[in-house]
């Protein structure tokens, strides 16, 4: 494996803090190469090769690419759902002109594997809602949402006319406490434990009924470097997997962080994120993934609410 060169693309974000992380441990610091528009300064971002990248500029990533031969990239730059509806021209540019310009730089440069993320955002509001199956009607009414449905009918097109390997899986909300998320409706199931935990008080901006699918970030890293370690013929879906570990609503969290915090109390104030949000499944069948790659989470609620409130308290304590 410590042959391999990897090329993390928008690596500062939630998923990117922590995959670099975790393919430092794997293939060493000096085969990890993480790039993003702009470096942070932190000691964490000056252990290993970092490259200032944007998708949108065809000869900035021929140059990173030429100068490290990545044998593996991941493609993690976009603008998310509620980022996007706020520019939507901006969302489709990023979006479908980053993935082409990755795609086609892959091939020129021959990449072994890719992997990029398509998100429960493909769905929208005729798709069934409960238990989400890996094929139905989808009809996404976010730009988000057609850029990712639009991404993963070109990941199988690439697959199939240019033997690209792409790998793909349809992220549902994710939650961590290594990095904040930015631009996401499922963000609040993030920001809640912060605020649980400075000011005991959290104003969603969700209805407290918004049943969504999540997933915590550790058991989204594994799912990540399990379905681009596989071994081909077990990818069988060349579009993008399901993916999930649990669903609940904010009412539901907030009782959970109320065990290990008695006095927090949370208020609602819903703004246009309610409406991205109640077009997306309540909760998503994973069947596939399981069965042709052997998915399976570790966490479940309770065990996700425990370990945020143990790591960020600690966290917080230390400040
Ligand atoms: C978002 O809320 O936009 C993302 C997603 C579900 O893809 N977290």
């Amino acid at each position: 494996m410590s042959k391999e060169k990897v090329l993390i693309i928008g690596s500062c974000g939630q998923v990117g803090t922590e995959l670099s992380e975790s393919l430092r441990n794997i293939y060493g610091n000096f085969n990890v190469i993480s790039s993003d528009l702009k470096k942070p300064q932190s000691d964490f971002w000056n252990q290993a090769p970092f490259e200032t990248l944007n998708v949108l500029d065809k000869k900035n990533i021929s140059e990173i690419f030429s100068k490290h031969k990545p044998s593996i990239v991941f493609h993690l730059a976009a603008l998310l759902s509620a980022t996007a509806e706020k520019n939507p021209k901006q969302g489709w540019e990023l979006n479908m002109n980053g993935l082409f310009n990755i795609f086609d730089a892959s091939i020129d440069f021959g990449v072994k594997r890719i992997f990029w993320p398509s998100s429960i955002a493909v769905f929208g509001p005729t798709t069934p809602k409960i238990n989400t199956p890996q094929k139905c009607i989808i009809e996404p009414n976010t730009v988000y949402g057609i850029t990712k449905l639009t991404g993963e009918r070109y990941c199988e097109y690439y697959f199939n006319r240019y033997g690209l390997d792409v790998r793909s899986l349809r992220y549902p909300g994710l939650i961590g406490y290594k990095s904040d998320p930015g631009g996401g409706t499922t963000d609040y199931a993030v920001e809640i434990f912060h605020e649980a935990l400075k000011n005991k008080r959290y104003t969603c901006f969700l209805k407290p009924d918004t049943n969504l699918p999540m997933l915590y970030m550790p058991d989204a890293v594994k799912a990540t470097l399990d379905i681009t370690h596989a071994a081909s013929e077990k990818i069988k879906i060349r579009s993008s997997y399901n993916l999930s570990g649990f669903s609940f609503s904010p009412s539901i969290l907030a009782q959970k962080i109320k065990n290990h915090i008695p006095d927090f109390e949370i208020s609602y104030n819903p703004d246009q994120r309610q409406a991205i949000a109640e077009s997306w499944p309540g909760s998503i069948d994973d069947f596939d993934a399981r069965q042709d790659w052997g998915w399976q989470n570790d966490y479940d609620l309770d065990g996700m609410v425990k370990d945020m409130i143990e790591n960020l308290t600690a966290r917080y304590s230390s400040m």
